[in-house]
C-alpha cells in the first residue's frame, strides 16, 4: 500500500496521463449508462480511486457508480466521487513544508504547519454528506447546461480535523469581521478564470461544526478530494468544503469573488426553483442541503422474484435536521408504508432505511420520500431552476416481479 505522501507528491501530470491512457484501456472500455439522453460514460480510474464514472478529464471529475452506494452508510475513499473547476491542480504537495494561512482581519495572523494542526488543537469527527450543488442535473427537465451528472455527485464520509472555530480563536477575530473566505492550491489554467475561493458568514465559520479535516474515513484525504486538508461544512454544498486548503482570510465585508457572487447561487425562493424556463428575479448564495432519498438495493429496470419477500433498501439525508421517516409506495405513489429506519449515525450523515415487501408479478412503480426532523420533505414533482441545482424529487425506481 503506497504511502499518502508518495501519492502527495504525485505529479499533475501522472494524473492526467493516466486518465488519458486509461480512457483508452480495453479493461475500462465498458460504459455505464446514466438514465438520462446522452448518458452514456466510461469508467476510468484515477489515482487513489476504483473506477468511478467519468465525467471530465481536465480538470478530472468522476462520479460514484450507484451501487456503492447499497455498500453501507460511508462511502469509501477510493470510490468518493471527485469535482474540480479548475484544471490547475497542485503538482507537489510536500506535508513537511505545507502550511495553512490564517490571516485578514484577526490580532495575530497564523502559519501552521500539518503537525501543529494535528497536535495543538483538540480534534473533532463529524459523519457528514458531501454532495455536489448540480448532483442529479443530467435529470433536469427541460435541460440545463452544467456538468450532466446522475446521482453520484454525493458520498458520506466520517471527517476529522480541528473546529474552524479553534483557529479563528487562536488568530483572535478582531471586531467588524462579516465572513471567512477560502482558498486551496489549485489554480486557474489562466488569469482571465478567477481563482476558486469561497466564503461563510462569520457566525457560521465559527459555530463549531465547520470543520479543517486532514482525514476521511480515518485515512488522509485521498489526493483528490483535498489532501492535504479541506474545509467540511456539515450540511452545506459541497461547493463550500474547500480543497486542499491553505489560505483563510477573515473579511469586514460580504467576499465578492465570483465563486460566490455570480457563480452557485440559487433562486431567492422559498424552495430554490423558478417556474419552468423562467430567469430569477433575484438570486442568494446556494446553502444548505435539502432532504432526499433514494432506492440503492435495486436499480431502475432490476427484475424480483414475484409473492415472495424481498427485501428493499436505501439511503436518507438532511442539510442537518436529521431523517424522522422514510416512507415507501409500491404503487407509484397511491399508498405509502413507512420503512424501518438504520442506526442514527448523525444529523449529517446518510441514514439507512430498509422495508421488506411482497410484489404481485408485473411492473412496480416504487417510490421513496423522506422527511426531515424538522418536518421538511421531497416534493413529488421535480422542482426546477436554471442551474439545476438541488434536485430533490421523490425519487421512483421501475422494478418487474416474475
Ligand atoms: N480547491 C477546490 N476545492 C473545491 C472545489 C474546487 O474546484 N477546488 N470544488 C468544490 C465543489 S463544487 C464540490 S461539489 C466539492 C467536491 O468534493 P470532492 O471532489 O472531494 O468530492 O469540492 C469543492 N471544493
Ligand atoms: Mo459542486
Amino acid at each position: 500500500m503506497p504511502r499518502q505522501t508518495a501519492f502527495a507528491t504525485l505529479p499533475r501530470r501522472t494524473v492526467l496521463a493516466g486518465l488519458t491512457s486509461l480512457f483508452a484501456s480495453p479493461a475500462l472500455a465498458q460504459d455505464v449508462n446514466l438514465h438520462f439522453g446522452n448518458g452514456a460514460r466510461p469508467l476510468v480510474r484515477l489515482p487513489q480511486k476504483r473506477p468511478l464514472i467519468a465525467l471530465t478529464t481536465r480538470p478530472p471529475q468522476v462520479e460514484t457508480p450507484f451501487a456503492v452506494f447499497n455498500e453501507g452508510i460511508l462511502t469509501p475513499n477510493d470510490a468518493f466521487f471527485v469535482r474540480y473547476h479548475l484544471s490547475g491542480l497542485p503538482d507537489v504537495i510536500d506535508p513537511a513544508t505545507f502550511r495553512l494561512t490564517v490571516g485578514g482581519h484577526v490580532e495575530r495572523a497564523l502559519s501552521l504547519t500539518l503537525d501543529a494542526l494535528k497536535r495543538e488543537f483538540t480534534t473533532h469527527e463529524v459523519i457528514a454528506v458531501n454532495q455536489c450543488s448540480g448532483n442529479s442535473r443530467g435529470f433536469s427537465n427541460p435541460r440545463v447546461g452544467g456538468g450532466q451528472l446522475g446521482n453520484g455527485a454525493m458520498g458520506n464520509a466520517r471527517w476529522r480535523g480541528v473546529p474552524l472555530r479553534s483557529l479563528l480563536e487562536r488568530a483572535g477575530v478582531k471586531a467588524g469581521a462579516r465572513q471567512v473566505a477560502f482558498d486551496g492550491l489549485d489554480t486557474a489554467p489562466t488569469p482571465t478564470v478567477p481563482d476558486f475561493v469561497k466564503a461563510l458568514d462569520i457566525d457560521h465559520a465559527g459555530d463549531g461544526e465547520v470543520l479543517v479535516a486532514w482525514a476521511m474515513n480515518d485515512q488522509d484525504l485521498p489526493f483528490l478530494n483535498g489532501y492535504p486538508l479541506r474545509l467540511v461544512v456539515p450540511g452545506w454544498y459541497g461547493t463550500y468544503w474547500v480543497k486542499h486548503l491553505n489560505a483563510i482570510t477573515v473579511l469586514d465585508q460580504a467576499f465578492d469573488g465570483y465563486w460566490m457572487k455570480t457563480a452557485y447561487r440559487v433562486p431567492d425562493t422559498p424552495d430554490a426553483s423558478v417556474p419552468i424556463g423562467t430567469k430569477p428575479i433575484a438570486t442568494r448564495p446556494i446553502s444548505r442541503l435539502n432532504v432526499r432519498s433514494f432506492v440503492t438495493s435495486h436499480a431502475d429496470g432490476s427484475r424480483i422474484a414475484a409473492h415472495n419477500p424481498v427485501e428493499l433498501r436505501g439511503i436518507a439525508f438532511s442539510g442537518g435536521d436529521g431523517i424522522a421517516t422514510v416512507r415507501i409506495s409500491t404503487d407509484d405513489g397511491a399508498t405509502w408504508v413507512e420503512a424501518k429506519l438504520g442506526k442514527d449515525a448523525g444529523r449529517f450523515s446518510f441514514r439507512e432505511w430498509r422495508l421488506p415487501v411482497t410484489l404481485a408479478s408485473g411492473h412496480h412503480v416504487i417510490r421513496v420520500r423522506a422527511t426531515s426532523r424538522a418536518g421538511e420533505t421531497q416534493p413529488i414533482q421535480p422542482l426546477w431552476n436554471p442551474a439545476g441545482y438541488m434536485r430533490n424529487v421523490v425519487e421512483s425506481v421501475i422494478v418487474e416481479a416474475v
